[in-house]
């Protein structure tokens, strides 16, 4: 069985029950696996993402899309979700980003600041807020005292809290770089401490320097490091990035493993709306499968 996480959380155990169950057992497989649609590229990439497939530039097509494809959840800014989410109200769970930014400033001091509030989410209709922490940052101190506001409105409102935990910074960079197997365990933990219901993941390398400490300076396998990182996120669920546009097979083997480790399920944004609406929902349903064969062959 995938992680669950639908216990009881002070008093606003019930809000968040509701929202959790709606996005884990009524859309989707139905099963407590999720694969979720990001679709805040617009603000933290710009338009360059839908240059190769121009229809993903309109939040209808992807919000159309998701419906269809049978989404656990499709995440926007705040612009989109006033502008176009109220015509799929019901369809599809809302996750509301309430923090981005642009990628044009370097990214050595990376902070996202609040863009949107939880009582905003409340009144969209969204069943989890979304938080980007970049963990090791220079300005982690802005950023962790930011999140502790998150979370105590999160938890108010019985919200829950989906935490986009990414390793930046020149320190992460010295010790094996932000897809390092110790950053990524790092982060897990991190968001986990923090009071994340979910914790969004990049995909771990086995990769150090002179400077990363033990354990994590030996050669590791995928599914080894996977499931250390569901270790380490403890009762906060995981879930995979799909990452930039590759090919299906090597998306639908990351998926199987992940799942195997234990990990909740997939956010997959760009590999599947930068693709014709016919290959995404194929891609979809298979990446469905990939959760539920590689949950059955769990080993963590
Ligand atoms: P993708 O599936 O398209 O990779 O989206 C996942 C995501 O976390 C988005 O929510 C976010 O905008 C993007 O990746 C950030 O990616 P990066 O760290 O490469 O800028």
């Amino acid at each position: 069985m995938p992680q669950t996480a639908i216990g009881s959380h002070g008093t606003a155990g019930a809000g968040r029950a509701v929202r959790l169950h709606r996005m884990l057992y009524r859309h989707g497989a139905g099963d407590g696996r999720a694969v979720f649609i990001p679709y805040d590229h617009g603000l933290e990439h710009g338009p360059r993402d839908f240059a190769d497939h121009p229809q993903a530039a309109d939040p209808s097509y992807v919000l159309r899309l998701a419906v269809d494809a049978g989404a656990n959840g499709v995440v926007l800014h705040i612009g989109a979700a006033q502008q176009f989410f109220w015509e799929y109200a019901g369809e599809v769970p809302l996750i509301l980003k309430i923090n981005g930014k642009t990628e044009i400033p370097p990214d050595d001091r990376a902070f996202s600041p609040a863009t949107a509030t939880v009582e905003e989410a409340v009144r969209l209709g969204a069943d989890a807020v979304g938080y980007t922490l970049y963990v090791g940052s220079p300005r982690q101190d802005e950023d962790l005292a930011q999140l502790g506001r998150v979370r105590e409105d999160a938890q108010r409102f019985g919200m829950p809290l989906i935490v986009w935990s990414y390793p930046r910074g020149s320190a992460v960079a010295a010790r094996g770089g932000r897809e390092s197997f110790y950053a990524i365990d790092y982060a897990a933990r991190a968001a986990a401490e923090l009071g994340a219901d979910f914790v969004k993941l990049n995909w771990p390398q086995a990769r150090w320097r002179d400077e990363t400490p033990q354990p994590y300076r030996e050669p590791r396998s995928d599914s080894e490091m996977l499931a250390a990182l569901v270790r380490s996120a403890g009762r906060a669920l995981v879930l995979v990035s799909g990452g930039a546009k590759t090919g299906d097979d090597e998306l639908l083997a990351k998926t199987a493993l992940a799942a195997g480790a234990g990990a909740t399920g997939m956010i997959v944004g760009r590999n599947l709306w930068q693709r014709e609406r016919g290959e995404a929902l194929s891609l979809m349903a298979r990446l469905r499968e990939s959760l539920a064969t590689g949950a059955g062959r769990a080993n963590p």
